[in-house]
This record gives C-alpha cells, sequence and structure tokens, in this order.
C-alpha cells in the first residue's frame, strides 16, 4: 500500500505538534506504526490521502455512529452555517438538543454543554464535590475520563496504550484524594466504601468500560455502585461519553435499569463536532452558575454548529429499529472475527453492547484491566497491521473498543470478517 503522502506529512506535523498529532490515540506507536493523514470520507469509508480506501471502525473514536457526512447531519449544519458560526449568545439550538437529551435519558433533568468528554467529567466532578462538600472521588483502574488532572490517575485509552503514569505534572496532592479501584471488584469496593463511603463525593464509572478495550460490567457491579452511593450520600456519576446512546438510545443506563446522579455525554452527541455534555437531577445541576455558585463556563460552549450535528443525530437514532440494526450487524461482526481466530488457534475473547464491540487476543475471560493487561499485545500489533493492509481501519491498540454505525453494510462486515480470516489465520503460520 503506498503511504507516501501519509509519510511525508506526518515528518512536516512532527516539526510543528508533538508526537505529529493532536491526540495520542491516534499515534500507532504502540502498533509499531505511523498514522495516515485522512483526506475524507463518507458513510462507513474513509480515504487517506494516497487514495487508499478503509472501512472505517473508529468512526472519530465513536461519534460518528451514522457514518462519515450522514445527509441529514451535513443538511442541518450548512443550514445554521448560513446563519453564522458563533455567537457567544443563546440559540434555541441548544434548547432543542437539551430537550432532546432529556427526553431520550430521564435520569437528566437539566443539562449543561462543553466542548469535550474532558471538560464534561471535569465539571460533574466539581459538582459532585461541591454538591457533597466531600473531597473524595473513586475511579477503576482501566476506565478513562478524559485528561483532567483528578481523573489522570490508573487511567485507560491512550495513557495505558502508551504505558506512562499519565500524572506527571500533577501535583500529589490534587490527586491524594482520588482512589482508583478494581473494575467489576465489588466486595473491594463495598469495604472502601464502608471505610470512607462518608467521606466520598462521588464514584465515576464507565457503565462499559471501553477504555481498558471493551469490559463489560459483571453483574451486580453497577447495582452496588447505586446502592453504596446512595447508602453513603455519594453521587453516582456514569461516564456515557462513549456509551451514551451508543450502547442503547437511552444510554448504558436504560440497557442496565440504573438511575445515576450525574451523566457525563460526549462523541456521539455532537454528531462529530465538538460537543460534551453533564447531566442530572435538577436540585444537583442547579448548583452550577449562574443558577448556582459552582464555576464552569466555556467560550464555545453550545456552538449552533455542533448542536445541529448533534440533533440530526440523535433525531436519526431515535427512529424504530436502528439500535436492532445496529446491534444485529456489531453482532455478526464480532462473533466473526470471534470464530476467524479460534479457526487460526488464537486465544480469543470477545464481548459487544449495542454498537460497540471489543476483541482481546487473551486466553480468559477479562474482566478488569488487570486481565486486560495479560493480553498478546503482539498478536494485536499483528492483527491491526494486516487489517489495515487489507483495507480495514481500526483503533490503533488493544485497549480501546470497535464501533459500527448506521452506514456500515452486510458487505462491509462480510469483507471484514474474510480479511480477518486471512490475516488472524497468517499470524500463527
Ligand atoms: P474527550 O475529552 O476526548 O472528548 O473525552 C474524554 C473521554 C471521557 N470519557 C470516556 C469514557 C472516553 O472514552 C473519553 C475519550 N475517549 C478516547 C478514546 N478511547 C478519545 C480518543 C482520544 O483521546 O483521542
Amino acid at each position: 500500500m503506498d503511504n507516501s503522502k501519509s509519510v511525508k506529512m506526518y515528518k512536516e506535523a512532527e516539526q510543528y505538534i508533538p508526537g505529529g498529532v493532536n491526540s495520542p490515540a491516534r499515534a500507532c506507536s504502540s502498533v509499531g506504526g505511523r498514522p495516515l493523514f485522512i483526506e475524507r470520507a463518507r458513510g462507513a469509508r474513509m480515504t487517506d490521502v494516497d487514495g487508499n480506501s478503509y472501512i472505517d471502525y473508529v468512526l472519530s473514536w465513536g461519534p460518528l455512529i451514522l457514518g462519515h457526512r450522514h445527509p441529514s447531519v451535513i443538511e442541518q449544519v450548512e443550514k445554521v452555517l448560513k446563519q453564522g458560526t458563533s455567537f457567544g449568545a443563546p440559540t434555541e439550538l441548544e434548547t432543542i438538543l437539551a430537550r432532546t437529551v432529556t427526553e431520550m435519558v430521564p435520569s437528566v433533568e437539566k443539562i449543561r454543554f462543553v466542548n469535550s468528554g474532558t471538560e464534561a467529567t471535569m465539571s460533574a466532578v466539581r459538582l459532585a464535590r461541591a454538591y457533597t462538600g466531600r473531597d473524595i472521588i473513586i475511579k477503576f483502574d482501566g476506565c478513562y475520563h478524559g485528561h483532567g488532572d483528578t481523573l489522570l490517575v490508573a487511567a485507560g485509552s491512550g495513557v495505558a496504550t502508551l504505558d506512562i503514569p499519565g500524572t506527571p505534572g500533577v501535583p500529589k496532592e490534587i490527586i491524594t484524594n482520588t482512589l482508583s479501584l478494581k473494575y467489576n471488584d465489588i466486595e473491594g469496593f463495598k469495604s472502601v466504601m464502608k471505610e470512607k463511603g462518608d467521606r466520598v463525593a462521588c464514584v465515576i464509572v464507565e457503565p462499559v468500560a471501553g477504555n481498558m478495550g471493551m469490559v463489560m460490567p459483571q453483574k451486580g457491579f453497577l447495582e452496588e455502585l447505586r446502592e453504596q452511593t446512595s447508602m453513603h450520600g455519594s453521587l453516582l456519576i456514569f461516564d456515557e461519553v462513549m456509551t451514551g446512546f451508543r450502547v442503547s438510545p437511552g444510554c448504558a443506563q436504560e440497557l442496565f435499569g440504573i438511575r445515576p446522579d450525574l451523566t457525563c455525554f460526549g462523541k456521539v452527541i455532537g454528531g462529530g463536532m465538538p460537543v460534551g455534555a453533564y447531566g442530572g437531577a435538577s436540585d444537583i445541576m442547579g448548583r452550577i452558575a449562574p443558577q448556582g455558585d459552582v464555576y464552569q463556563a466555556g467560550t464555545l460552549s453550545g456552538n449552533p454548529l455542533a448542536m445541529a450535528a448533534g440533533i440530526a443525530t440523535l433525531e436519526e437514532l431515535r427512529k424504530d429499529g436502528v439500535f436492532d440494526d445496529l446491534e444485529s450487524k456489531t453482532e455478526r461482526l464480532v462473533n466473526g472475527i470471534k470464530k476467524a481466530a479460534e479457526d487460526a488457534g488464537i486465544s480469543v475473547s470477545v464481548s459487544m453492547a449495542g454498537a460497540m464491540a471489543g476483541v482481546f487476543f487473551n486466553s480468559g475471560d477479562v474482566t478488569n484491566f488487570e486481565d486486560a493487561k495479560k493480553s498478546d499485545l503482539e498478536t494485536f500489533a499483528a492483527y491491526y497491521n494486516g487489517m489495515l493492509e487489507k483495507g480495514i481501519y481500526l483503533a490503533p491498540s488493544q485497549f480501546e473498543a470497535i464501533f459500527t454505525s448506521t452506514a456500515h453494510t452486510d458487505k462491509d462486515i462480510d469483507l471484514t470478517i474474510q480479511a480477518a480470516s486471512e490475516v488472524l489465520s497468517g499470524i500463527n503460520r
């Protein structure tokens, strides 16, 4: 595959941008490659600057659940573009998207838009600390909640991929009140809450973990988080930046029937434009300035172009049958990859929820970060590069997830399964 233009552009980018990328997750160092420079995309396909075309399962790391350049998203954004790009003043579009989210996610009575998932989680934690008057926050190893100082402890995603501590530059005092526990370890969580529960401001969790690879919550885990936080007057925050409107139209909280106190959103809610959000019960959100005294602000928060993309995306997702189709496509894909690995004699563990899936090259079940780190990273690198050669664009890390979209066709899924079969059977030879 000719990548000469990407190679040239990457060299140029490295002169001005650290690592040549504006997010470490895009670096391909962990799989021994370099990032491709993309020229255009439509539906489930992306084309790089050398004219190579790929079936895309990264979808801008989740936002493009309708695929690239969905007609209604483009139409809505172009309509707003004719009026302006940003006003720094309220627009009706913000209210429309806010109302849509409250209709789709009942636990959200009020919502504040920001520009990224990081801003959403950072603000939700600040709000929880203010609302409870407490300082301790609990997260889980391998979960990634963006790059905010207090949450970079034992984080997943690019922090895990690059195997870096994640906290250089974060003063110890800032993270002394951040406890990171083992995901799915109910007894461990209960004992910490027994000892410190009355000082815990919030527990923040990815209800389906997608940043250590994809790890499902074990039976009773989320229920226990809900029970213990209610018992101790702590807030339960669901970080649904990745799972939001992807694992179910009503998010993971609908899938598992758990009502968190606060929910963080990102990715799909912006339809490919920079949007994050946090929301929850009115009495909690009422503490946010200017209604309350907890400060959080943003120049481009609620940007009309981004709101238009988000509205168009959620309106499409609400249509009957969309999720059933997404789910069956994802199931066929992940079972096809599983069978390809097993036929090649390669240990594999897979999982899926709605329009997201995970594939670990691992001989055991993966229920937490420790298990995930036992995966065969060499096999993953060979699989990643082999699939790329065959025109299948995956996240360049074992510690990321697979995303499907309404734009992926049955033919795309068949081609992907075929590619996996050829690549994986070639690895062990
Ligand atoms: P952003 O600040 O990147 O918009 O959102 C941070 C975030 C928060 N919470 C969860 C559960 C997330 O998955 C993320 C971001 N996800 C990564 C991919 N695993 C974004 C990719 C990147 O960092 O470039």
